[in-house]
């Protein structure tokens, strides 16, 4: 009877709540680390805000590739829970990046920061299709580049039936071939979060809201995204949609993809001045309570200091992302100056205010997040 009575309590009271399911990413067939990561991010995003840095393992500003290297570790001790990478220029075949990073030395590091628990994003500046045809493109100032706004006809030409459209598929296919070299030692596909076509609501690259309408912007992600998950069968990427700096909701999902293709929503703002606390406040809130109700992660992908400000860490950020469910933060590259080795003055990789925000118990560097063991169940 004993028996009876527990099993019925197990089907009526137990076994719902032991059915409630988590919260998965969009492509149904991710792997069961993508699924793992997701969920633990998910998680961590309501505890706090993991620090991400771009490029913190590829160069600082007074050195170049030292393996093992890091920015964040000379400076606290820890690295980053976040490494960012940037892949402009591999659509082109070519060995290094716009940021003249080799592509091997991104994929030793993308695999050395995985297994040490940590989590990888990627961006991708990639080159402006049409407009990097034009014989003397180079002639002007960002002829070709991500950054090439001169036409409005770029994203139009690299959808089916556009005329770039087979040089976009040899783009992806590149692409491609550099996510599926992405593995662990034992093979298997090392998950992380993607972040292409970033700041649309901004016009400063070929994909910005005013150089393609937002039907288009729609369609370039689901075509890249159907490319790469359901044609080369890549089940490790997280999609991070993005937009530059926008003070309402409707602005936020002008070309939003949908629900089936983005993982986490995020957003780049960078801090030119008094205004910023209140636009990050009001940003954030309405990016996370839409995250939330679609059971999606947040990220403010791309952020940087106040000019002139010491404690801009400890008196604008820390306040500001600990009001709402911020998966992670992260600061933009350190570029490498050659002027710079030696010359100990500058070399100081970040202010000192910066410790505060790593003494933070709200901020998680990579020792903290080792912890959470993010890739298993
Ligand atoms: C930009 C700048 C550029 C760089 C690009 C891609 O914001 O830092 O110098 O080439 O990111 O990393």
């Amino acid at each position: 009877m004993k028996k009876l009575i527990f099993f019925l309590a197990f089907v009526f009271i137990g076994f719902p709540g032991f059915c409630k399911k988590l919260p998965v990413p969009a492509d149904k067939k991710a792997t069961h680390e993508t699924v793992a990561l997701f969920q633990s991010m998910l998680k961590l995003q309501q505890k706090g805000v993991m620090y991400g840095h771009q490029d913190d393992l590829m160069y600082g500003r007074t050195w170049w590739y030292e393996k093992d290297r890091s920015d964040t570790k000379d400076f606290t001790g820890d690295y980053p829970a976040i490494a960012g990478f940037e892949l402009g220029g591999i659509e082109l075949g070519n060995e290094r990046s716009l940021d003249s990073v080799s592509f091997v030395q991104i994929a030793e590091q993308v695999k050395a920061h995985y297994k040490r628990g940590g989590v990888v994003t990627i961006s991708w500046h990639a080159n402006n299709p049409l407009t990097m045809q034009i014989p003397d493109a180079k002639s002007r100032r960002q002829g070709g580049t991500a950054w090439d706004i001169s036409s409005k006809e770029v994203v139009a030409s690299i959808l089916p039936n556009g005329v770039n459209h087979e040089m976009f598929n040899a783009w992806l296919e590149r692409l491609s071939t550099f996510f599926i070299s992405l593995k662990d030692e034992k093979g298997a596909p090392i998950p992380f979060v993607f972040r292409p076509y970033h700041e649309h609501s901004g016009s400063f690259f070929w994909w910005g809201s005013k150089i393609c309408t937002d039907e288009q912007y729609a369609s370039l992600w689901r075509y890249t995204v159907d490319f790469l998950r359901n044609k080369k069968s890549i089940h490790n990427i997280l999609y991070a949609y993005n937009t530059d700096r926008v003070t309402s909701l409707e602005q936020y999902l002008k070309g939003y993809p949908g629900d089936d293709i983005i993982d986490m929503l995020s957003i780049d703002m960078y801090d030119r001045g008094e205004k910023f606390n209140a636009e990050l406040d009001n940003a954030l809130k309405f990016v996370t309570e839409t995250a939330l109700a679609k059971k999606k992660l947040t990220a403010l992908s791309e952020t940087g200091e106040r000019r002139g400000m010491v404690d801009w860490w400890s008196k604008v950020l820390l306040p500001i992302v600990s009001k709402y469910p911020v998966g992670y933060v992260l600061t933009w590259r350190n570029t490498y100056n050659m002027k710079f080795p030696g010359m100990t003055e500058v070399s100081k990789p970040f202010p000192d205010d910066f410790k505060f925000f790593y003494d933070s118990p709200r901020s998680f560097f990579l020792k903290e997040i080792q912890k959470e063991n993010i890739y298993k169940h």
